[in-house]
């Protein structure tokens, strides 16, 4: 973390050496300030995004035009590759977020930068910036056993998109991702998360990947073993119940005892990596599947 005046000092001279089309001044301007100890998180929010914004003006007023705005967000997005290299991410998480932003619009620097502090946050995080029609995505979605997809919009024109990949989502199998919007179109407008189709809507970065965090069941606080053994034997009731096998039935296909299974589906049992898959292979899923996350609420 370093100082307001540091990054506002960052800011500037950045700004300054992209305006001008020297990749490698802005370069060393980033460079300089990770060494004195800006966070990824302070050089997007604080130093990249305000001058894509500024950018934004400058076009506007004629100072610029786009071939000079086009330069200088393509060494934006080079200093996001920079940054996304050096950072060094918090152990994984097991989960899985897609971030994308809604077909049609182009702008997708915000969606990468969520993108980006998702997975220094320990998460692994799928991210593309072409359009994507609904039912594609929906359908990849369940491929990947994606548990967050982000959506980004920049122009409300765009919206509806949402709502026509909550339609493809509610056709998907459970379990179903939760869906965050956000981006500057909902900061535009006033509405609902219901009206989009999306769990929530999230304007601040920051706040998203927290929420992401919630709504998977992960915070900070490391689960104890009562609670994994609970959440596995959770995840194990449920996928029998998909199945639609009895206790007895997935014991014997698993070759385990069914008091066994009782025990382990009410997270009363310390159960071995062999007996996990012994049971995940009877219910036809992944051992990560069974092992993770860990709700520790
Ligand atoms: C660069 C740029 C482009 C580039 C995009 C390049 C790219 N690869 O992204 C190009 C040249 C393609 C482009 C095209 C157009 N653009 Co443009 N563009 C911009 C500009 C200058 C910067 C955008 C940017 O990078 N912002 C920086 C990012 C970090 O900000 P952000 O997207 O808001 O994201 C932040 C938050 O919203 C949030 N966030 C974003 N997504 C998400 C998602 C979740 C889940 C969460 C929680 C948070 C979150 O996090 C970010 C950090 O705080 C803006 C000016 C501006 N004020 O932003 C105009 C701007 C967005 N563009 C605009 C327009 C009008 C257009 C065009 C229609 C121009 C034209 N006539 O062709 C086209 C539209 C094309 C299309 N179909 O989308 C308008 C939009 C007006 C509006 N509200 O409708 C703006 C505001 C310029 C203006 N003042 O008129 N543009």
């Amino acid at each position: 973390m370093v100082s307001k005046e540091s990054l506002a000092d960052t800011r500037q001279r950045y700004r300054s050496a992209v305006v001008l089309g020297d990749p490698a001044v802005a370069r060393s301007v980033i460079e300089m300030a990770i060494e004195y100890g800006a966070t990824p998180a302070e050089i997007y929010l604080d130093v990249l995004a305000p001058t894509q914004a500024k950018l934004g003006e400058m076009w506007h007023e004629g100072i610029i035009n786009v071939a000079q705005e086009h330069f200088a967000t393509a060494i934006t997005m080079q200093m996001m590759d920079l940054q996304r290299l050096s950072a060094k991410p918090r152990s994984p998480l097991g989960v899985r977020a897609i971030v994308v932003p809604v077909e049609g619009d182009q702008h997708f620097i915000g969606a990468r930068m969520l993108a980006d502090l998702l997975l220094m946050d320990g998460w692994d995080v799928d991210f593309f910036w072409h359009s994507t029609p609904a039912r594609d995505l929906a359908e990849y979605v369940q491929q990947r056993r994606v548990q967050i997809l982000a959506l980004s919009s920049t122009m409300t024109e765009f919206l509806p998109y949402a709502k026509s990949v909550a339609v493809e989502l509610k056709k998907l199998k459970p379990p179903r991702p939760k869906v965050l919007l956000g981006g500057a179109a909902l900061k535009a407008t006033d509405v609902s998360p219901d009206d989009l189709g999306a769990d929530a809507i999230v304007t601040d970065l920051l706040d998203a990947v927290g929420q992401a965090r919630r709504i998977v069941g992960i915070n900070d606080a490391k689960p104890t073993l009562e609670q994994h053994l609970a959440s596995m034997g959770q995840k194990i009731r449920a996928a029998r119940n998909a199945h639609k096998l009895t206790q007895q039935q997935l014991a014997d296909a698993s070759g385990l005892d069914r008091t066994y299974v009782s025990l382990v589906e009410h997270g009363k049992q310390n159960l071995t990596i062999a007996a996990v898959l012994k049971i995940a292979d009877a219910l036809d899923v992944s051992i990560s599947d069974l092992l993770g996350p860990t709700a520790n609420s």
